[in-house]
């Protein structure tokens, strides 16, 4: 295989903050290093002369970069091809980007009198697509709106959201 190109990663709360986009970025690298402290920082040398970038998976101190560095390969490693079974979902997630997941349902379709909502049992994909697509973004309006700022909206998007009284 050769040296192919790598990128070195210090996992450090300095670092930038890591998100989806990112990890999309991330994923197209032959090989990622991924550099972990533990307890202090690493020599200020391994920092300015070893490292690519700083990456932060968030506002916290952990006691070592190991737990930072699994979620950087486990959101990267679903971006590959052949790790997920559909290479589908994963496109079709970018499609939804910056928006929250819409409501999943499964069997039995009446649970203790709770019912899935009809149109996922009606058989109608186009249908159903739309009412996830709402749902993804009634969802985001209301807990995550910083979000929304970010996504692609379409125009029947807008009237959704309008008739939400959110947008
Ligand atoms: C993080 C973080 C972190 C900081 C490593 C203290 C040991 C520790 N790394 N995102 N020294 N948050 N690293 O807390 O990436």
């Amino acid at each position: 295989m050769g040296r192919s190109h790598s990128r070195t990663i210090l996992m450090s709360p300095s670092g930038k903050p890591f998100d989806q986009e990112k990890a999309w970025e991330l994923s197209q690298e032959d090989r990622l290093i991924l550099v972990c402290g533990r307890y202090e920082g690493v020599d200020e040398r391994v920092r300015l002369h070893c490292v690519d970038e700083e990456i932060s998976i968030g506002d916290y101190v952990l006691t070592g970069g190991e737990l930072p560095a699994m979620v950087v390969v486990e959101t990267v490693a679903r971006l590959l091809p052949g790790v997920l079974g559909d290479e589908n979902s994963v496109v079709e997630e970018s499609f939804s980007n910056h928006l929250l997941e819409y409501p999943q349902y499964t069997r039995p379709r009446d649970f203790k009198g709770h019912k899935v909502p009809e149109v996922l049992v009606s058989g109608d994909p186009k249908k159903i697509q739309d009412w996830q697509r709402k749902e993804a973004l009634k969802k985001t309006a209301q807990v995550r709106p910083d979000l929304l700022k970010k996504t692609e909206l379409s125009d029947q998007d807008r009237v959704d959201l309008k008739e939400l009284n959110i947008g």
